[in-house]
């Protein structure tokens, strides 16, 4: 894959260096994590330092904690479900469906976030890779199904075989949906600039996305407030709110 800029000035302000690899690219791939959900209010899973209600996340985001109890992992859903009922889109996420219009099908959105604010805010190739919030899966016949999100039932079941329903969500410890990830991986391959934006890059195997669009001669850019485990395969890194940086990235070009 050639670079489409050949020899950077290493005092070219990063946003015009970011802007030049748009400029020059067909294809553009971008990662989001819940960083680009902060400005919308919705709390980020460092700054909540892992915690719901005293149990590590990794502890209620899980099969066996699910197993072990439904209602709390269900009162754990319902919450974020009610508080993610009130988020709206960000100007970061605006950006995002404006880059899609400029790219067209040249661009592939992949989320890590559970939230729904990128179709919400008009986006419509978004590959979430962890599931929706929105849906629900019956743990008996299988059904997925769209529930909005409204309350569901402390203990909800399904219509259709009045089995136990469980957030279509990928829990840790749990494979990612094979068809979601593999259109993933083939984004990144094919991308000549890759957009890795609010996330600590620390949850794998999303995270893995961003040495995999290096490896394959993609330009990289960072959007976060701080260095991350994605920073050393970036070319270049944008740091402050992605919800100011993307539109003023976009203003460039
Ligand atoms: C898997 C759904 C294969 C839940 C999520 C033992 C056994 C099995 C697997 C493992 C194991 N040990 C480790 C693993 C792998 C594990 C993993 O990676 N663990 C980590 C913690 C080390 N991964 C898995 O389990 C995955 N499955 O490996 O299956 C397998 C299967 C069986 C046996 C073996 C292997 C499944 C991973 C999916 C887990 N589910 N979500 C839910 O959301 O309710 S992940 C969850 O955490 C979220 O979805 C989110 O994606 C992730 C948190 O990451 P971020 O989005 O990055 O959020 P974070 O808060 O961390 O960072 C926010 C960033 O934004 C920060 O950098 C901050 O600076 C920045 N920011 C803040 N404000 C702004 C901003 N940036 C810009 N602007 C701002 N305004
Ligand atoms: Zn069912």
């Amino acid at each position: 894959m050639h670079h489409p800029i050949e020899h950077d000035d290493p005092l070219e302000e990063p946003l015009d260096r970011a802007a030049n690899y748009l400029r020059d690219a067909q294809t553009l791939a971008v990662l989001t994590g819940a960083g680009i959900s902060a400005e919308s209010g919705i709390p980020t899973f460092r700054a909540s330092d892992g915690l719901w209600e005293n149990h590590p996340i990794e502890e209620v985001a899980t099969p066996e904690g699910f197993e072990r109890d439904p209602r709390l992992v269900w009162r754990f859903y319902n919450a974020r479900r009610a508080s993610v009922a009130q988020a709206q889109p960000n100007p970061g996420h605006r950006a995002l469906v404006a880059l899609e219009q400029r790219y067209q099908d040249g661009f592939t959105l992949i989320t890590q976030n559970v939230d729904g604010l990128h179709t919400l805010a008009g986006n419509r190739s978004v590959l979430e890779l962890h599931g929706s919030l929105r849906r629900t899966r019956c743990t008996v016949c299988g059904d997925i199904a769209d529930r909005g999100l409204e309350p569901l039932d402390e203990l909800p079941h399904c219509p259709k075989c009045s089995g136990l329903l469980r957030p279509d969500i990928v829990w840790f410890h749990e494979m990612l949906p094979q068809d979601v990830w593999l259109s993933a991986v083939e984004a990144v391959y094919r991308c000549q600039v890759f957009f890795v934006i609010g996330t600590s890059a620390v949850v794998c195997p999303a995270a893995g996305l961003v040495p995999l669009a290096r490896r394959n001669g993609a330009r990289v850019v960072e959007f976060n407030l701080t260095r991350t485990e994605a920073s050393r395969y970036c070319d270049v890194g944008l740091y402050g709110p992605a919800g100011e940086m993307l539109p003023k990235l976009l203003s460039r070009l």
